[in-house]
């Protein structure tokens, strides 16, 4: 067979193999096959030393016609699979745009949060900050600066989480209180603050008690405060929460830390103070405990009770739900039961 018949050979076989040639890989890997130093093509021209030297350039030339075809035929296969293969993957990564997203569902603040958070607001609007601190705690900024001395039924083994001697779960917010009554620097201003947390006694749970439970202890001090602004304020607060037709009324009451001492109450928000089975036809509900702090307190803090004085009171979120969405177990709150918490929606 001829040089020129081999390389037509090698041409015709080549070209109907790349036409065949389903993937990129094995198109590479023909094309340095045929198109390399040990490939046909070379082979063949190597072959030219055996041909007269007036043969010579018309071969030469058919043989680079021979190349330049397979080269362009490889290059035409190659566009062609690369195309298919975009084509492929097209198909396969197919986003449909219109489809529905997967719904992410939204959580939202629990409900005794939520209580939290509007009291807040509420007395951030009236200049109070918000002073939050330890659960364990010292048992000299929850019993002894709160006026309760080491004999104080109050501190009772029975009642309180104890650490150790001196250190306890705190039963009340009021420590933190404490702590800033310590260290505010009375010639800036008043202390006008709010703590808000949770607290821990050494009940035993049921319908109405909790172990755990929360509390917004407020305390104002400065100099020429009454009851009148303790009063005022509290009517401010129920008039913001639930509405100018709420009223406030104190009763006398005895707490260590304030004298004198007032349980508060509100217009029964069900009847609206007509009298009902919620307010056990009384028409008030009790919502808060108050009173004017105890001089011994102000003094343990460092506070001149001559020059400085003011009103403190405490409130319970728990109860305040409890009463608000007619829930009969405090222990729902602390269950993470779903069905029961995603009721109090925000946005509901
Ligand atoms: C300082 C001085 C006095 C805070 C007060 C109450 C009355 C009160 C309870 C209500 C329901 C707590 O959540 S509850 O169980 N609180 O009745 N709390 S006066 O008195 C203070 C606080 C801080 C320095």
């Amino acid at each position: 067979m001829s040089l020129r018949d081999q390389l037509e050979e090698i041409r015709d076989n080549h070209l109907k193999a790349i036409e065949e040639l389903s993937d990129l890989k094995s198109l590479e890997d023909l094309r340095v096959k045929l198109l390399g130093k040990k490939g046909p093509i070379t082979q063949a021209l190597r072959g030219m030393k055996d041909l007269s030297a007036e043969e010579r350039p018309a071969f030469g030339q058919f043989a680079n016609q021979v190349r330049d075809q397979l080269q362009s035929k490889l290059e035409n296969r190659r566009d062609q699979l690369k195309q298919a293969a975009l084509n492929r993957q097209l198909v396969q990564e197919k986003i449909d745009v219109t489809l529905p997203g997967t719904p992410v569902a939204q959580g939202q603040p629990h409900v005794i949060q939520q209580i939290i958070d509007q009291l807040e607001d509420l007395f951030i609007g009236l200049g109070y900050q918000i002073l939050t601190g330890p659960e364990v705690e010292e048992d000299r900024y929850n019993f002894e600066m709160m006026n309760l001395p080491k004999d104080h039924p109050a501190r009772d083994m029975q009642d309180t989480f104890y650490i150790t001697n001196e250190i306890l779960m705190r039963t009340q917010t009021s420590p933190m209180q404490a702590r800033a009554m310590e260290t505010h620097d009375f010639s800036q201003g008043p202390l006008k603050m709010i703590s808000p947390g949770v607290v821990y006694r050494r009940d035993t749970d049921d319908p109405t008690h909790s172990h755990q439970f929360h509390q917004v202890e407020g305390l104002v001090i400065d100099k020429h405060i009454t009851m009148a602004d303790l009063k005022g304020t509290l009517q401010l607060v129920a008039h913001e929460l639930f509405g100018d037709r709420f009223d406030v009324r104190l009763r006398p009451s005895y707490f260590p830390f304030t004298e004198p001492s007032v349980e508060a109450d509100i217009t029964c928000f069900n009847c609206g103070g007509k009298g009902c089975a919620v307010c056990k036809y009384t028409g008030w509900i009790e919502v808060l405990g108050a009173g004017m702090v105890h001089p011994n307190v102000l003094k343990m803090a460092g506070v001149d009770p001559e020059v400085y004085g003011g009103f403190a009171f405490g409130m319970g979120p728990d109860r305040f739900a409890m009463l608000k969405y007619g829930v009969d177990d405090i222990r729902n709150f602390y269950l993470n039961d779903e069905r029961f918490l995603t009721q109090f929606s925000k946005k509901g």
